[in-house]
């Protein structure tokens, strides 16, 4: 009996105490100094949408299509002659105390030397993070497990692990330093393309007050706890949301989100199916007015046709599906080479020689499309 009481209070006492923490961590506004890079980046970012959008592809400086780690290569540089303007890289793994390397493969230290070298040159950096599951089951992003963010939360058996990841993610980001001593401005794009049901933070896994919690929670802990003032956080769903009330029934908040995003890939023959096109002007559509109402820039933060099989998609698809809308970037998913999980090539920008080439030069030499060397001379970061 006595041993019954015990527990009844101090369940009321641990549910009192996680959700009174809960609610603290929702009520904090984030201080929004930013670094004066990374304010100038939010800034340019909107500005440049006038003109038109950078260019990003993943993890371009590390390796192509059959070739890893050759210094100065790019098969984007290799076909239009400037690198991407964008550079987009994944920490998923940093939050393994033994990994050197990320998911896949990229060994964190080299990782840190192309961040540097792509902003010395005027490029804009992107991370997303593709962590592991957080139950200690050994399973990675792709697990489902309901119950997941919950345990990572204030007041969850995981939330003191979870925090060792942060400080493990702030060390890596805090070791991103360009050539006077500053803090490389990262739109850092963590728990991505939540309204898919494909990872523990995804929609079938968590509720929307716990997906919010969570990027509230992380927000505060890297940028208030870390000092972290040079992270522009940017939001972002798959490509399936219809509505803007969709879009937004996750969103953090105008405080601790900087940039309105989705992800959106070609998968069938786009001359049979249009799909893509459709669906993503849909979202272009209202991620434009959100963007204005907000003051907010927007992006296609990943897409892609996989081994690009229509020769001149990049014009004829890509280029005429977002050519009407003022998104700042967009991004191109990476260029793995032959993938030994299904045996079929796994890369989405051209490299030299391939069929799209020609037509992935005519986008680079249309005047919407923004690359490294005209964003260098724009100057992102003043
Ligand atoms: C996916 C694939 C995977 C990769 C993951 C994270 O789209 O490219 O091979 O592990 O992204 O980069």
């Amino acid at each position: 009996m006595r041993c019954k009481k015990i527990l009844y209070w101090f369940t009321i006492f641990y549910f009192f105490n996680s959700n009174s923490l809960v609610a603290q961590i929702n009520s904090i506004k984030s201080n929004t100094a930013l670094s004066a890079e990374a304010a100038s980046l939010l800034k340019n970012l909107l500005g440049i949408s006038e003109k038109g959008f950078l260019f990003g592809h993943q993890d371009d400086l590390a390796y192509g299509v059959n070739w890893r780690y050759e210094k100065g290569r790019s098969d984007v540089k290799e076909v239009t002659g400037s690198f991407p303007a964008l550079y987009g890289w994944d920490i998923g793994g940093i939050e393994n105390e033994n990994s050197t390397t990320n998911l896949d493969g990229i060994p964190f230290k080299k990782m840190k030397q192309f961040i540097q070298e792509g902003y010395q040159r005027g490029g804009v950096i992107t991370i997303s993070w593709h962590a592991n599951s957080p139950l200690q089951n050994g399973k990675n992003a792709w697990d489902t497990t309901k119950g997941t963010v919950t345990s990572i939360l204030p007041g969850g058996s995981n939330h003191e692990l979870y925090k060792s990841w942060l400080n493990r993610v702030a060390l890596f980001l805090v070791g991103l330093k360009g050539e006077h001593g500053e803090l490389i401005p990262i739109l850092f794009r963590p728990f991505h393309e939540h309204t898919g049901s494909w990872f523990w933070w995804g929609k079938s896994a968590c509720s929307n007050f716990e997906y919010i919690t969570l990027w509230r929670f992380t927000h505060y802990y890297l940028q208030n706890e870390k000092k972290l003032n040079n992270l522009l956080w940017v939001y972002n769903t798959s490509g399936d949301v219809k509505s803007k009330e969709e879009y937004l029934e996750r969103y953090p908040g105008d405080d601790m989100a900087d940039v309105l995003s989705f992800d959106a890939y070609q998968y069938d023959d786009p001359l049979k199916n249009d799909w893509f096109v459709q669906s993503s002007q849909k979202m272009l559509r209202f991620l434009e007015e959100l963007s204005e109402e907000k003051h907010k820039p927007f992006a296609l933060a990943e897409t892609g046709y996989e081994a690009i099989p229509y020769d001149k998609w990049w014009t004829e698809t890509l280029l005429k599906t977002v050519a009407d809308f003022k998104i700042s970037f967009l991004l191109i998913w990476r260029n793995h080479g032959l993938a030994s999980w299904n045996n079929k090539m796994h890369f989405y920008a051209p490299y030299k020689g391939h069929a799209s080439s020609a037509n992935f030069v005519d986008f680079y030499n249309h005047k919407k499309t923004i690359f490294e060397s005209e964003a260098a001379t724009e100057g992102m970061y003043k």
